[in-house]
């Protein structure tokens, strides 16, 4: 099997990431190659025609062509029979997205096992995750939440789109089918913004390195918006018509997700000849929508084929609480290492603290219930007698000799 000559690839894995896949296929984007995983033979069989096909676990004792119907081991099982296969498919690539809606049987079983043989080859990759909705069932959210965990420690940008973000933006009369095929088309649009971020050359931070920087090994939730516009008669200000459809970008969870945002990333996609102001007022316009807290970052880069086209891409990332706590915490234990060593002063002896409790008198007092006992004598000495009292002892007054 192979992807042909194609420097960056777009894999899907399971149902879901194969059919954003096929969208993305089915624009025939030059320099894009699309493969899918899955071992549903059927959802397959429906793929456009430009997609290079896995079907995983078909030598299994379960493979029979109908998918793992959500048993996450036997995804597991899938993918990890078809290393060699997947080494051979990813092999001379210079760029990865991985597309998955996480919560299926092959999706969330498969993903380590294909996170940790894209990073065996050195290759560079983004994995662009849904989390299912809130009324999937509990054990899919689960797995789906389980499986982030895993995968951050083996891979270098994870985009976690929360499905329910959908809900924000779309009516809920829209039907069911409409909405997962909106959203497919969505996340296609979004894949295909990640590959031109990506390819920032003129950036100032939004390239591989500085997604890297932001999202690797933390806990957070991305929301993404894309929006593609030329000018036209009716509309001939570009950059505002591409504002008004990020906006409307269901994965994007409107203007005040974007408020809300710890990191808010933007970046411009032109053809050549981008106006200096055309730039800077579509940055200052998205940027406008950040809240105070919110750190901009944004970029920019320009390539022939976009012609008089401008395509913005806002990503907003959303820390979990754990990675904020976690966030300032290198910076002490730098300050920490960083510092001259102090040699200690030898330590002072504590100042004893004045006597404050007052003297008690001294003197004999009656043996009251054990008068009439006999003494224990020793000697001529009566052992019911305090010892300083029959030695004639000074008792010390509580001063030190200093
Ligand atoms: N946004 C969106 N999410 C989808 C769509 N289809 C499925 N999902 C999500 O993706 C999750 C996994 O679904 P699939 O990709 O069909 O599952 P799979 O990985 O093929 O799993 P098995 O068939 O059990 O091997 C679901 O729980 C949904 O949350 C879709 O069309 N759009
Ligand atoms: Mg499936």
């Amino acid at each position: 099997m192979s992807t042909g000559s194609e420097k960056v690839l777009i894999i899907g894995l399971g149902g879901a990431g194969g059919k954003v896949v096929s969208r993305i296929a089915s624009q025939k984007i030059s320099g894009l190659g699309t493969a899918v995983i899955d071992s549903d033979r059927a959802a397959l069989a429906e793929m456009d025609p430009n997609v290079a096909v896995l079907e995983a676990g078909s030598n299994l004792s379960w493979g029979r062509g109908t998918g793992c119907g959500g048993n996450i081991i036997r995804g597991e099982q899938a993918v990890s029979g078809e290393r060699q296969r997947i080494m051979e498919l990813i092999s001379g690539k210079k760029f990865i997205i991985v597309v998955a809606g996480l919560g299926g049987g092959i999706s969330t079983g498969g993903i380590r096992t294909l996170a940790s043989t894209i990073r065996a080859k050195k290759i560079p990759s983004v994995f662009m995750l849904t989390t299912p909705f809130s009324f999937e069932s509990f054990s899919r959210r689960k797995a789906a939440s389980e499986s982030i965990e895993q995968l951050l420690p083996v891979t270098d940008i994870l985009i976690r789109l929360p499905n329910d973000l959908l809900f924000s933006m779309l009516s809920p009369d829209c039907p069911v089918e409409e909405a997962f095929a909106k959203s497919c088309d969505e996340l296609a649009r979004t894949a295909i913004g990640i590959c031109g971020l990506m390819n920032c050359k003129n950036s100032f931070n939004t390239d591989y390195a500085g997604f890297m920087a932001i999202l690797r090994g933390r806990k957070c939730q991305c929301a993404l918006g894309v929006g593609l516009a030329v000018p036209t008669e009716q509309t001939p200000d570009r950059s505002a018509a591409a504002i008004q459809k990020v906006l409307a970008s269901p994965f994007l969870g409107g203007v005040d997700k974007m408020a809300e945002a710890d990191v808010m990333i933007i970046s411009l996609f032109a053809g050549p000849g981008l106006p200096l102001g055309e730039m800077k007022r579509t940055f200052e316009s998205v940027a406008a929508f950040a809240g105070k807290n919110t750190e901009v970052i944004s970029g920019f880069s320009t390539a022939p084929f976009m012609a008089n086209a401008l395509q913005v891409v806002v990503v907003t990332v959303h820390y979990d609480e754990s990675e904020k706590t976690k966030a300032a915490e290198p910076a002490a234990v730098v300050t920490e290492k960083k510092e001259t060593p102090v040699r200690r002063a030898p330590r002072k002896k504590k100042a004893s603290p004045e006597l404050e409790q007052g003297m008690l008198e001294l003197t004999n007092y009656s043996k009251g219930f054990f008068v009439n006992t006999v003494p224990v004598m020793y000697g001529d000495q009566d052992l019911d007698i305090p010892t300083y009292q029959r030695r004639g002892i000074i008792i010390d007054q509580g001063h030190t000799s200093s």
